[in-house]
C-alpha cells in the first residue's frame, strides 16, 4: 500500500505595502517546495501555515497560526512584530541583513550628511529667492558626525562617511572599538556623545530603551545649530519637541525618513516646516530576490534544528 503524499509546506506573506508578486516570484525560485499564500491578516486554514514572511502584520495575526515554525521579518527592524502583545515570542525570528539594504542606507546617509554639511538646503532656498549668496562650508575633518547605533547599518554608514574625512563618533549599547571612530556606549555616555556633534544620524532599533530618545532634553545637549538625520524609526523622535528645537534654532535642520505615524498625516506641521526634509520611509528598501534567498536558507536551517540566519533576540528587542 502506498503512503499518503507528504503535505506541502505553506508560507503566508503579509504586508500592507510590498507587492506580493515580486516575493511570489522570488520564492518560486528560492524555495519551490513551499506553497506561497498571501493574506491581509486573516489566514485561510491557519493550521496549515508553516512559515510567515511579514511586514507590519495586524496585531494578533501571527498568534493565530498554531503550527508556525518561524517568522521572517521583511525589514531589518522588528519593532513592527515585537510590539504585538500576541506575537509568538517562542518562535525563531529572523530579520533582514542584506548587502542591497545596507548599500541603500549607506547611500541615504552619505547623501543627507553631505547635504547638511555643504548647505544644500540653504542653497536651494536662496535659489528660490533668486539670491546669489556664496558661503563656505566647514572642512569635513572639522565637521563632527555622530551615529546613534553602530550595528550593520551604522557601521556601513560610518565607512562611507569616513571616506569624506568627517570627524566620526558613534554611540551603541555595548562598548565598541572601531578604528577612526570615537566610540561611546550606554545611556550614561549619551550626553558626552551628543555634546560634540554637528550632525547626528539615528540608526537605532526601536526598543523600550530607545523610544523617544530624541526629545527636547537630548536635542538640547547638541551644540546649537546641529542637524538631525533620522532614518531609523519615527518613534525615536518626540516630534513636537523636535519642531520646538527647529523653531528655536537649536537645530539647523532635520532630514526625516520615518515618522510616528506613516504615511505622515496631511496636517502634520513637519510637511511644511522650512528646515525639514522629508522622505517617505525609503531610506533603504528590502530587495525581494536577494532577501528571499536568505529566507529560504533560514527555513532550511530551522527545518534542520538550527537558528535562522540573522536571528533576533526577542527579549532584547533587536
Ligand atoms: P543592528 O541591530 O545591526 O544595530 C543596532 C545598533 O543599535 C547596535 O549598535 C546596538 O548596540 C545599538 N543599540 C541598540 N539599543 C541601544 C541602546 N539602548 N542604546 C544605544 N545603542 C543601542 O541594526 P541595523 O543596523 O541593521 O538597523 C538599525 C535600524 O535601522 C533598524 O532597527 C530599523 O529600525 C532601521 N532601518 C530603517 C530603514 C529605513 O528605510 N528607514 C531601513 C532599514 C533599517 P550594540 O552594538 O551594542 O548591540
Ligand atoms: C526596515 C525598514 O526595518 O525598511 O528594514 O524600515
Amino acid at each position: 500500500m502506498r503512503g499518503r503524499p507528504a503535505r506541502r509546506e505553506r508560507l503566508v506573506f503579509i504586508s500592507p505595502s510590498d507587492p506580493p508578486e515580486d516575493w511570489r516570484a522570488a520564492f518560486a525560485e528560492a524555495a519551490p517546495e513551499i506553497d506561497f499564500t498571501v493574506s491581509r491578516g486573516d489566514v485561510v486554514e491557519p493550521e496549515t501555515i508553516d512559515w510567515a514572511v511579514v511586514w507590519k502584520p495586524p496585531h494578533g495575526a501571527l498568534g493565530k497560526l498554531p503550527n508556525l515554525k518561524a517568522v521572517l521579518s521583511m525589514g531589518a527592524g522588528v519593532d513592527h512584530l515585537i510590539e504585538d502583545p500576541d506575537f509568538p515570542r517562542h518562535l525563531p525570528l529572523s530579520r533582514v541583513v542584506d548587502p542591497y539594504l545596507t548599500a541603500g542606507m549607506r547611500e541615504y546617509v552619505a547623501l543627507h550628511v553631505l547635504a547638511h554639511h555643504r548647505g544644500l538646503f540653504t542653497s536651494a532656498a536662496e535659489q528660490r529667492a533668486g539670491r546669489w549668496t556664496p558661503f563656505t562650508a566647514r572642512r569635513a575633518d572639522e565637521t563632527r558626525v555622530g551615529i546613534m547605533g553602530l550595528g550593520v547599518l551604522g557601521q556601513a554608514a560610518a565607512t562611507a562617511l569616513g571616506a569624506f574625512g568627517y570627524a566620526l563618533s558613534a554611540w551603541s549599547r555595548t562598548a565598541k572599538d572601531a578604528p577612526g571612530i570615537a566610540c561611546f556606549a550606554g545611556m550614561a555616555a549619551l550626553p558626552r556623545f551628543l555634546s560634540d556633534l554637528d550632525i547626528v544620524v539615528c540608526l537605532l532599533p526601536l526598543t523600550a530603551d530607545t523610544r523617544g530618545i530624541l526629545n527636547g532634553d537630548t536635542l538640547a545637549l547638541l551644540p546649537k545649530g546641529a542637524a538631525l538625520i533620522n532614518a531609523a524609526r519615527g518613534a525615536h523622535v518626540v516630534e513636537a519637541e523636535l519642531i520646538a528645537a527647529l523653531d528655536s534654532g537649536q537645530l539647523s535642520g532635520a532630514t526625516l525618513d520615518v515618522f510616528a505615524e506613516e504615511p505622515l498625516p496631511a496636517q502634520s506641521p513637519l510637511w511644511r516646516h522650512p528646515r525639514v526634509q522629508i522622505t517617505p520611509h525609503i531610506a533603504s528598501l528590502t530587495d525581494a530576490r536577494s532577501t528571499a534567498r536568505d529566507m529560504a536558507d533560514s527555513i532550511r536551517r530551522v527545518r534542520a534544528g538550527l537558528p535562522p540566519l540573522n536571528p533576533v533576540d526577542v527579549a532584547r528587542g533587536y
